[in-house]
């Protein structure tokens, strides 16, 4: 899969994904990450990419012309004439692992990041095919929430994660919080790790883990719990065990 991002800080975005899993993708090919700086489609002598708004108020916003030769030059690239472009917005719906994998059935996919308080209208009713947010708080550009976007995205693409992880979550994209993990050593500073863990039964285990996803579902995250696909065994234990 083929990620583009048009963007102010390419830097931030590069430095950001080569580490870690994204990076090791990267380097075996699974996906690739191309950084366009849209200030290099300024045709300013001074690279400006932004100017004042229309109509008056505080901040700059970003001009339609760069953008549109960044994304001219993505298109040239790619030979594709129509390709997917994330717009990234406090107005979009929000991100959720849902879109993570429809995103993923992508070749190519392009994102815009905003700088300053947004950019031009009319381009975006030219080229923007998704608006998407991470989430309601007020950031400074978009860059960060293209980031959690790729890394979400890039996770869903078959290769990317080793297979015993990617097994692993499937089973518990269930809408319910994952139970409490624990490692060596048996004992840290007085704190047991729970005798079920350690006895074998794994019966019993899955069981505990079971209970403990729905005891932590229903305290952290009530909203997820009426979404969760609930067993009536899995109902008959939370009716039992009443909120802490
Ligand atoms: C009004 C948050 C403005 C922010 C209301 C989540 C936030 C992109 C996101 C802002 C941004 C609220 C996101 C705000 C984002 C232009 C450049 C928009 C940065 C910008 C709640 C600043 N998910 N924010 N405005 O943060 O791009 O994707």
């Amino acid at each position: 899969m083929n990620f583009h991002v048009m963007t102010l800080f390419p830097e931030m975005i590069r430095n950001g994904l080569e580490e870690s899993i994204t990076g090791r993708a990267m380097n075996k090919n699974i996906i690739s990450l191309n950084t366009v700086n849209i200030r290099d489609f300024s045709q300013d002598k001074h690279l400006h990419v932004d100017d004042y708004p229309y109509g008056g108020g505080a901040g700059m916003v970003m001009q339609p012309g760069p953008i549109y030769r960044a994304f001219e030059s993505i298109k040239a690239q790619t030979g594709k004439e129509k390709l997917r472009l994330v717009y990234l917005t406090p107005q979009g719906s929000v991100f959720n692992q849902s879109m993570a994998k429809d995103f993923a059935k992508e070749e190519d996919l392009v994102f815009l990041c905003g700088h300053y308080e947004g950019v031009d209208e009319r381009i975006l009713e030219m080229i923007v095919t998704d608006y998407v947010s991470i989430g309601d708080y007020v950031l400074t550009g978009g860059e960060l929430p293209a980031m959690v976007m790729i890394d979400a995205i890039s996770r869903m693409v078959p290769g990317v994660l080793s297979n015993d992880v990617s097994a692993e979550f499937e089973s518990f994209s269930d809408n319910l919080l994952e139970y409490p993990q624990y490692t060596r050593p048996e004992e840290f500073m007085g704190n047991k790790v729970p005798d079920v863990l350690l006895s074998g039964h794994h019966a019993n285990i899955d069981k505990w883990r079971r209970e403990q996803s729905l005891l932590r579902t229903r305290k952290w995250r009530p909203d997820l719990l009426e979404k969760a696909e609930l067993t009536k065994k899995d109902i008959e234990f939370l009716d039992k065990n009443p909120i802490s």
